[in-house]
């Protein structure tokens, strides 16, 4: 399906890619130039064609440029794209009525990326401790799990325990109280009668697809009812259809007071993220509390009602579903052959590479050559998560490359 190409060094690809001069070094980016998208394809500015199986951190659930989507963005480009939430538009409403009858809840705040939705969603929770619950002023706390990743902000990576995200960017926002991910009672320990929330992911990304022990979100919620606590998950990339459920805690049968949604939420399109919870808790913002310029949008909202009505349907989920049964099994197939663990959960996978082998990073770059795209996190880990709309051929094709790649 593509040629395999030799690796490129890193001054070379900066200057293929015209970033050599003028472009912030926040990113090592793999050797890699991409120029155009289809489905789960992307073709490199050599006409090389890739799978991808990091869709952009699983913002691009639906694909490159899903017919649909784009219609629809297409549509909205020249009617209306922005208006600010000074005025009202006719795509925010229609949007916040399907994305509320899609969580089973009353309310939605919409705004535009993942961080910005948790650190609206530790705003609603402080703002809801201290006008409902009755917490003494400025004394909320949130509880937040070791191992997390909510996002680039100050106020979040103060509360994250990766090094490499914080360092040399306090001083830090107090109120967070961090325990380890996967343990209730360490959770209940925590609960003091100055906790307004608790805020998981209830499966961690970044941390290299880490799932908790069965049972673990129920607790969560049994706890957090019971301690008049917020149960808020970060689904932004859990969610919407990844793991075969429309949320990952569909998965335990449980349902948090507060969403937080964004990534694939904007179609691979556009930037999109919201809080989403019922009027008893996002009620408590008041007109002019909380907002941004492009928070609402119409384009985004168009885009994002799309997704939703796509959502609907349950199309998206039972693929990832299905696929996801496939793609553990035949990831499970290279243990022992550079493979030291597997984690899947629908069509998203993290794959720990054997230290004899390489690390995640050396595999991610042989892959390349043979036309697969994956990202590795923290050291030894590969993340998979193609685009939901990839076909079980492609999957094991994929894997072929990286069998192949590591029986060196
Ligand atoms: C990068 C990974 C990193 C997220 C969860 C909130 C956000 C994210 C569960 C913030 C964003 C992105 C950020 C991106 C790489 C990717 C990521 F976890 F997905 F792998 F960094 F750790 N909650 N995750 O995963 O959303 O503000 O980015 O829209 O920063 O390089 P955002």
């Amino acid at each position: 399906m593509t040629a395999t190409s030799p690796s490129v060094d890193t001054a070379t690809i900066k200057i293929i890619a015209g970033e050599q001069d003028h472009l912030a070094h926040n990113y090592n980016p793999l050797p890699v130039v991409i120029a155009r998208g289809e489905g789960a394809w992307v073709t490199d500015v050599e006409g090389k064609r890739y799978l991808d199986l990091l869709s952009a951190y699983s913002a691009l659930n639906f694909g490159h440029g899903h017919p649909a989507i784009v219609a629809a963005a297409q549509e909205q480009l020249n009617r209306l794209t922005l208006t600010s939430r000074a005025y009202h538009n006719d795509r925010l409403g229609p949007f916040a009525t399907a994305l509320a009858e899609l969580c089973g809840k009353d309310l939605v705040l919409p705004m535009n990326t993942g961080a910005e939705a948790v650190e609206t969603g530790i705003k609603v929770a402080r703002a809801w401790g201290y006008r409902v619950k009755g917490i003494t002023a400025d004394r909320a706390q949130i509880v937040v799990a070791h191992g997390n990743f909510h996002g680039r902000t100050t106020t979040i990576v103060g509360f994250s325990d990766d090094p490499g995200a914080r360092g040399d960017f306090g001083p830090f926002a107090p109120g967070f109280v961090p325990v380890p991910y996967g343990d209730a009672a360490a959770i209940e320990a925590a609960i003091t009668p100055e906790t307004a929330a608790v805020l998981i992911e209830p499966i961690q990304g970044e941390a290299g697809v880490v799932l908790p022990p069965e049972g673990y979100l129920r607790a969560v919620r049994e706890l957090c009812t019971e301690h008049g606590v917020l149960f808020i998950a970060d689904e932004i990339q859990s969610g919407l259809a990844r793991v075969g459920e429309t949320f990952a805690c569909d998965r335990e049968g449980v349902v948090p007071d507060v969403y937080l949604l964004g990534k694939a939420l904007g179609g691979g399109i556009l930037p999109l993220s919201a809080v989403v919870a019922d009027r008893d808790v996002l009620g408590v913002i008041r007109p002019g509390e909380h907002g941004s310029t492009f928070g609402g949008n119409p384009l985004a909202a168009a885009v994002g009602l799309r997704v939703v009505e796509m959502l609907q349907t349950g199309e998206f989920q039972r693929r990832a579903k299905l696929l996801g049964e496939h793609l553990d099994v035949k990831l499970r197939e290279l243990i022992g052959h550079g493979v030291t663990g597997v984690r899947v959960v629908g069509l998203w996978a993290g794959v720990d590479i054997d230290p004899e082998v390489g690390t995640g990073r050396g595999i991610a770059e042989k892959l390349i050559a043979r036309g697969v795209l994956v990202k590795d996190t923290h050291g030894q880990t590969i993340r998979v998560a193609p685009p939901l709309v990839v076909r079980a051929t492609e999957l094991d094709w994929a894997i072929e490359q990286l069998r192949v790649v590591l029986a060196g």
